[in-house]
């Protein structure tokens, strides 16, 4: 009689690339839950956070970064940026998401890349739902194949999950680690506390313009599961940088603000999966982005 036995095989995986290349949306769509927030605008994501996929014989702890961008230079993006490196420090293989085309501002990536010669490194192509002619894949995929850097590329949807099997199936080969480094049904490193002060951001991003939504940080002030109707109460104060963008976030007779609440309420009940009461402030803080104990404070070194 032949017994196979699967050893379990976790690693970490950082999931890196360009801003808006759908780093956040792969993410979710691994996990199957909307960990991390997501929008069309570039450099939504500020923060590293781990998502965690157990399957029979394999964990995939997944870290989602912020886009790399090198044309823009503050002390705002550098802190991204040192954020996304140390992931990939931390990482034992790299995933390279890009779009499906070739682009010269990939070369800082591919650069940074190089540098990492003992780790496993994946090129995903993502958006390929918007290709309709797959033979358009084709020189994109040669191109980085003559870069002799990537173990594997493989084109995805991380809307429609096209490739997503194919992108796990492959991934497990390269998980270096015996054993499990989360307990099976931990989907996440972060506290709910934080997820929802992400959700928050988030709609953010979907209800003002310019350059609002990068101004704009939120914290939860106070996640209260104690009553015994069971509705979580959460009490977050949203930071601006200028009263102007106070004056927007809220908008004419609190219009604003009841938006973003009533977007963000309806997320946090899918993920909490319980009714939410929340209560919002905003309040502005100058100069928060250059504030390093407030910086760190939020999370965001
Ligand atoms: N059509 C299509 N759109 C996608 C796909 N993946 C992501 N998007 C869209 O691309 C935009 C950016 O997605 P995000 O997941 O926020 O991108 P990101 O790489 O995390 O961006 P940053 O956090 O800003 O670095 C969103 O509007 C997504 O809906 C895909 O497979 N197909
Ligand atoms: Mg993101």
């Amino acid at each position: 009689m032949l017994l196979i036995i699967d050893i379990m095989k976790s690693g970490i995986i950082a999931v890196i690339g360009r801003p808006n290349v759908g780093k956040s949306t792969l993410l979710n769509r691994l996990i199957g839950e909307k960990l991390t927030i997501v929008s069309p605008r570039p450099q939504t994501t500020w923060q590293r956070l781990h998502g965690i996929l157990t399957t029979e014989d394999a964990q995939f702890v997944f870290i989602d970064t912020p886009g790399l961008e090198t044309d823009k230079n503050s002390q705002f993006i550098s802190a991204l940026k040192k954020t996304t490196l140390s992931a990939v420090n931390d990482a034992d293989i790299i995933l390279h998401i890009v779009e499906p085309f070739i682009a010269d501002k990939e070369k800082y990536i591919i650069d940074e890349l190089k540098k990492l010669k003992d780790k496993p490194k994946m090129l995903l192509i993502n958006k390929i739902d918007l290709k309709k002619d797959k033979q358009i894949l084709l020189p994109v995929t040669d191109w980085y194949a003559d870069l002799a850097m990537y173990s594997d590329i493989i084109p995805i949807s991380a809307i429609t999950g096209d490739g997503i099997d194919i992108l796990l199936h492959e991934l497990k080969k390269y998980l270096p680690t015996e054993g499990m480094l989360y307990s099976e049904d931990t989907i996440t490193d972060k506290y709910e506390k934080e997820l929802a002060a992400e959700i928050i951001r988030e709609k953010m991003f979907y209800s003002t313009r310019d350059e609002v939504p990068y101004s704009a940080v939120c914290v939860v002030d106070r996640f209260d599961e104690s009553q015994r109707d069971r509705i979580i109460r959460i009490y977050a104060t949203i930071y601006v940088e200028k009263a102007s963008q106070r004056g927007i976030v809220i908008g004419s007779h609190g219009s604003m603000i009841k938006k973003i609440g009533t977007s963000a309420r309806i997320d946090m009940e899918k993920l909490l999966g319980t009714k939410v009461y929340l209560e919002l402030y905003v309040k502005v803080r100058k100069n928060w982005k250059k504030d390093k104990t407030f910086l760190k404070e939020i999370g965001l070194k």
